[in-house]
């Protein structure tokens, strides 16, 4: 690369990532597939509209990429239309909106200090603005169950037109099926946004969400998926809503969609059909258990009393005294990177928050099985009860750098 100012950040980024251990829980490594798609000629187009249907000249190759990304997203997650246009996961949520609601309609979905997302309705966001959201919370923080009767009576009184799941610091399941009946019970969509679980549905790790009768999923497409960062709407088989949504990405919310960003996603979703992804993705869920296992072992309080799915959110400042924003620094400085996450009702401020979250995706991509997850747990937990101990801590920053370089970074996935 001719710069050298932005070639040596990159550098700089390289290395840290080889050498570090990753495990914020909506991070992971792509293919250099999927980073030559990225970096290729496919930036240069403008190709507004959709396959078939576009505003500018040229397009008989992006249509072929574009229809091969709708194909494949298609196939992963067994539904009938894709929009694969949006640019993440915030886009992807603004869209769903803007399609299948009117100004003023009433939204359930999770609060955030519960694990829900920011896009789901948090004041601070421009949906919070256009749109009545309405939030519900766990029945209790310690075994993650969310209070489904509780659920169904807001819903009652509340008449929303939508009903959202998925989570971005929640690490149990959610029962589909009470929440479709809630959502049909009501007459409102049944949404769910996927972001951190995509790849677990595409791996058939976890169940997928249409199987129970979801109407429309939003996702992200660089967490578990594995793909470049970006995001896609997918409807289950209602033509009406998908032509909605199609026209509230485009010309609603978007321009030119990003055609090198498109490819990159129809690689990913060719590398997640095949075989392999399925035991990648089972592997996530394994390596998350063997960290669980370590930290009830060590007293360390988790929010749902472990994890079912990639993640766990750790309620440090509780068990450790250590508040979020401690912790997180200290890891970082052995090479273990992971965010200060708030933890449901948290006393602490979300910029020093109770709790840590961390997760597998990465890792697991990398080849760690349980026993290198678990030891690194033990490591986490090693630092964070001796934060200020230089020398343990220069130990612990040698094994994790060891541990990494004997796991490098894998180029192909297939
Ligand atoms: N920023 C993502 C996460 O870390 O979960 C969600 O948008």
């Amino acid at each position: 690369m001719k710069d050298s100012e932005v070639y040596n950040a990159i550098a700089g980024e390289e290395k840290r990532q080889a050498e570090g251990l990753e495990l914020i829980p909506s991070e992971n490594y792509v293919s250099r597939a999927v980073r030559e798609a990225l970096g290729s000629v496919l930036t240069n187009k403008y190709s507004e509209g959709y396959p078939g249907a576009r505003y500018y000249g040229g397009q008989e190759y992006t249509d072929i990429v574009e229809n091969l990304a709708r194909k494949r997203a298609k196939e992963l997650f067994n539904c009938k239309y894709a929009n694969v246009q949006p640019l993440s996961g915030a886009p992807a949520n603004l869209a769903l909106y803007a399609a299948l609601l009117e100004p003023g309609d009433t939204v359930l979905g999770m609060d955030l200090s519960h694990g829900g997302h920011l896009t789901h309705g948090h004041p601070v966001t421009l949906p919070a603005k256009i749109y009545n959201f309405v939030r519900y919370k766990m029945k209790n923080a310690e075994t993650g169950e969310i209070d489904y009767e509780e659920m169904r009576k807001v819903a009652k009184k509340e008449q929303p037109k939508m009903m959202l799941a998925g989570y971005s610091a929640y690490s149990r399941e959610v029962d589909y099926d009470a929440f479709v009946s809630i959502a049909r019970e009501v007459g409102a969509v049944a949404a769910f946004d996927i972001a951190h679980i995509a790849g677990l549905i595409a791996g058939k790790a976890v169940r997928n969400p249409f199987d129970a009768g979801f109407d429309v999923m939003t996702t992200t497409t660089h967490k578990t998926l594995r793909g470049p960062r970006g995001g896609m709407i997918l409807v289950r088989e209602d033509e009406t809503m998908a032509k909605k949504i199609d026209k509230a990405v485009f010309p609603g919310l978007q321009g030119g969609p990003h055609m090198n960003v498109i490819a990159a996603k129809a690689v990913a979703f060719g590398e997640a059909l095949h075989p392999g992804f399925q035991t990648y993705a089972t592997q996530i869920l394994k390596n998350a258990k063997a960290m669980e296992t370590v930290l009830r072992k060590s007293d360390i309080r988790m929010l749902g009393g472990g994890t079912s799915n990639h993640l766990i959110l750790a309620d440090v400042y509780g068990s450790l005294g250590i508040t979020g924003a401690e912790a997180e620094n200290v890891l970082d400085e052995v090479g273990i990177t992971l965010n200060k996450n708030v933890i449901a009702d948290d006393p602490r401020k979300p910029l020093d928050p109770s709790g840590i979250r961390f997760g597998t995706p990465a890792i697991t991509t990398r080849g760690f099985g349980e026993e290198e997850c678990a030891r690194v747990a033990e490591l986490m937990i090693e630092i964070l009860r001796n934060k200020d101990n230089e020398d343990i801590k220069k130990r612990v920053k040698e094994e994790v750098k060891a541990l990494a370089l004997r796991f490098p970074i894998p180029e192909s996935f297939v």
